[in-house]
């Protein structure tokens, strides 16, 4: 039987993939190989425990497969002990808080608005925010991590466990900082890099592993893998605690999880053994320098970037002096163009749904083979699409707006500039086809 339905909007969707611009900084094309895996038999099984502790008989394919994974896991970051189980980044950030905290124990990390993420304390709505004590840090005038704030915070209230990890901040982490912080008060110092982990492999940006105690990941961004997590204990993790490995695993299953996704380990496993291949620096480096010239090339033109720039493959537009709400606009006339990204806050901004920026990153196009040429063309049509937008306010009633922004995308979709940019981009993306196919 074949589902037709499904198989139609399963090309649809990989028609777009290949003819558009992926620019949203946490996407990226898995490998064949990955893909392969994840639609492999190995997701029949059910393999609760952990290799060679098995709930269930006829695992010994899948124990071979998880100890790769985590053999691998260890050896590309230097680590004592991988657990490779997690379904994904939200989920092994629980799992960290279950194994170093209580309820109601007192953590910190980077506000959302900051560049922070949901799972590092954002408070009333998340998991960490309501069942926590969260305590949270913020950015410095000029839009960098306020290491004083992190510090005075961390000693007014001395939190149990510090995230110190982004997902909509440009520049390089103070690792050796964040740690000095975390001993002031004793605290469990976790690494999230779930958007960097590619730059750390390829040696652009540093390891937190000589001094965070807990370094978690997901491993579909710059890592190129399946969606999904890991949790790495270090040295260091295993001096403050030599219990530490244990109390993760133990997190992991049976304190959330049951049976792991065998199909997202292998894919995990082939995504390890391909960020340790020497290409795959060049890959970082490339993300990067794209990064940079994109950056430069959107203020060349004009538009505002917070923090003035990017030290990694991610930048947010500052559309706040614009209207209130300008990034919803901008990323809805941008995907009319084929020029796919995702509306974020900026540190100014106090309504999430509505903010003013738009976040874009280089690691999808980098990916297909761009370079610094085609990251000046994109920020030329970007630059177009800003324009056409600047005469647009979102309405002042809230009520109001999601009518507004419907009519708004059927107007960008008729609109003859964005339609010729539509063109121009499907142009570009023929000459880069999506790696592995569709
Ligand atoms: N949703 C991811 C991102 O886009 O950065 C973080 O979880």
């Amino acid at each position: 039987m074949q589902d037709t339905e499904i198989q139609n909007l399963i090309e649809q969707e990989a028609e777009r993939q290949q003819d558009t611009l992926m620019l949203i900084p946490s996407e990226n094309y898995a490998s064949k190989a990955v893909r392969d895996a994840v639609g492999s038999v190995l997701a029949n099984k059910y393999s609760e425990g952990y290799a060679g502790r098995r709930y269930y008989e006829g695992n010994e394919a899948i124990d071979e497969i998880e100890l790769l994974a985590i053999d691998r896991a260890k050896k590309l970051f230097g680590v004592p002990h991988a657990n490779v189980q997690p379904y994904s980044g939200s989920p092994a950030n629980s799992e960290i808080l279950f194994a170093l905290a209580e309820p109601g124990s007192t953590i910190m990390g980077l506000a959302l608005s900051s560049g922070g993420h949901l799972t590092h304390g954002h408070p009333r709505v998340t998991f960490s925010g309501k069942y926590y004590n969260s305590i949270q840090f913020g950015l410095t005038p000029d839009a960098k991590i306020d290491y004083a704030d992190m510090r005075a915070k961390a000693l007014e209230h001395k939190p149990k466990v510090i995230f110190f990890g982004t997902t909509a901040y440009p520049f390089i982490l103070d690792w050796e900082q964040a740690r000095k912080i975390a001993d002031s008060v004793g605290a469990y110092l976790v690494a999230d890099v779930s958007h960097i982990v590619g730059l750390i492999i390829a040696g652009v940006h540093p390891s937190p592993v000589p001094y965070a105690h807990v370094v978690m990941s997901t491993t579909h961004k710059t890592l190129r893998g399946p969606r999904g997590a890991i949790i790495l204990v270090t040295d260091e993790g295993l001096k403050k605690d030599p219990d530490l490995a244990k109390k993760i695993d133990s997190a992991v299953m049976p304190g959330m999880q049951g049976g792991p996704h065998n199909n997202t380990i292998a894919g995990i496993a082939i995504s390890l053994l391909l960020a340790g291949q020497s290409d795959f620096t060049e890959y970082g480096h490339k993300v990067v320098d794209n990064a940079q010239v994109l950056s430069k090339s959107l203020q060349d033109k004009g538009i505002t970037i917070v923090g003035g720039g990017t030290e990694n493959h991610l930048l947010v537009m500052d559309f706040s002096s614009d209207s209130e709400g300008g990034g919803t606009l901008v990323a809805a006339a941008l995907n009319a163009a084929g020029i796919v990204t995702n509306r974020n806050t900026v540190p100014s901004d106090t309504n999430p749904f509505y903010p003013s920026g738009v976040r874009i990153g280089t690691p999808a196009v980098t990916t297909r083979g761009m370079g610094e040429h085609e990251m000046r063309k994109i920020a030329e049509w970007i630059a177009e699409v800003v324009e056409i937008v600047k005469s647009e306010k979102l309405p002042v009633a809230k009520e109001e707006r999601q009518n507004y922004i419907k009519d708004f995308r059927a107007r960008m979709q008729a609109n003859g500039r964005i339609h010729i940019i539509r063109n121009l981009v499907r142009d570009l993306c023929a000459q880069f086809p999506v790696p592995g196919g569709n």
